[in-house]
């Protein structure tokens, strides 16, 4: 009898720690995170960050089944690299909210220049009431979200380019090309020239530089103008100086006149001017094909004799007069 009173109970005390384990079991599982990742989002702030808060699709933190047992709950960030953000908590209702934030320290900033994601460990401690801690953990990862901070900027700090006087309307004169560090619409590039001109085009996004007016008619040497590279979003751009010098090119083939002479024979002898040519409308400046001397002169026309070699070979010409 006494047997039996002993087992019924030590069976009681065995179903009462059972009961106690398996409270304390499911509590602790009750006041974890809602995921074990979360996925946010945070504008780009380059200068000073003033108290931004990550955003995301879903909520952070912990669900409250018994509000009565829940003491407190405190969020903390865990990586030590990790000094732009601090994690908040606050309770609403029957959730405990996790909020991921910038310092404000006047000194924290988020270039996604420079960093463009951040992976944060949370570690949750929350207190009960009958006095038990349970930890949990989580991670939020955070995608800056671009802001146009960086302007354009051109590959060379000014352009210059030479064009030929004779150059047809609508060729192509050059290439300039900018870059831009921020991302999507803040990173399209647009070309123009600061100044309207009818002289010259450039593409607006390939950046080719055209001629789309003859450079004679004006007589110019020399075109200024400002040349702009902007973004589609909020008005960033940048300019450069640009300049197109005028490069004159030899428009008038000359004309050759033979005048006549004793013609040649067998008994022509060597070193006998045979042959007189009248070169007409020598106006360029630019190197003639066989005589360079003669490109210098600007004359409407010279005489020049052509004399022959024993075996009957153009050797050399000769400068005989000028009018
Ligand atoms: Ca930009
Ligand atoms: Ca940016």
């Amino acid at each position: 009898m006494a047997a039996a009173k002993s087992n019924r109970g030590w069976s009681l005390a065995l179903v009462l720690l059972l009961l106690l384990c398996c409270q304390l079991c499911l509590s602790a599982e009750d006041w974890h995170f809602t995921s074990e990742n979360y996925i946010g989002r945070i504008p780009e702030c380059s200068v000073a960050c003033d108290r931004l808060y990550v955003t995301g699709l879903e909520r952070m933190g912990i669900q409250i089944k018994d509000r009565q047992k829940l003491s407190s709950v405190k969020y903390r960030i865990v990586n030590r690299e990790v000094d732009e953000f601090k994690a908040d908590e606050k309770i609403v209702g029957d959730f405990a909210f996790l909020f991921i934030r910038t310092k404000t320290d006047g000194t924290t900033n988020l270039n996604r220049e420079r960093t463009a994601y951040y992976s944060l460990n949370v570690k949750a401690k929350v207190t009960l009431t009958d006095g038990r801690v349970v930890n949990s953990f989580t991670r939020v990862s955070i995608t800056i979200a671009d802001v146009n901070d960086a302007p354009p900027l051109f590959m060379e700090y000014r352009y210059q380019f030479d064009v030929p006087n004779t150059l047809p309307v609508f060729s192509t004169i050059g290439e300039v090309k900018a870059t831009d560090a921020d991302e999507g619409f803040n990173a399209e590039i647009y070309y123009a020239f600061d100044e309207v001109t009818e002289d010259f085009a450039v593409h607006p996004t390939s950046g080719s530089v055209y001629l789309t007016r003859a450079l004679s008619h004006s007589g110019r040497t020399q075109y200024n103008n400002q040349l702009v590279a902007y973004n589609r979003g909020r008005g960033r751009q940048t300019k450069v100086p640009i300049q197109f010098t005028v490069v004159e090119r030899n428009q008038h083939v000359p004309t050759f006149t033979f005048m006549p002479r004793p013609a040649m024979s067998a008994y022509t002898p060597v070193g006998m001017t045979v042959l007189v040519i009248k070169v007409c409308k020598l106006v360029s400046r630019q190197p003639f094909t066989h005589s360079s001397y003669l490109s210098k002169m600007e004359l409407d026309f010279v005489l020049m004799a052509v004399i022959i070699s024993a075996s009957g070979v153009l050797i050399s010409f000769t400068l005989l007069d000028s009018a």
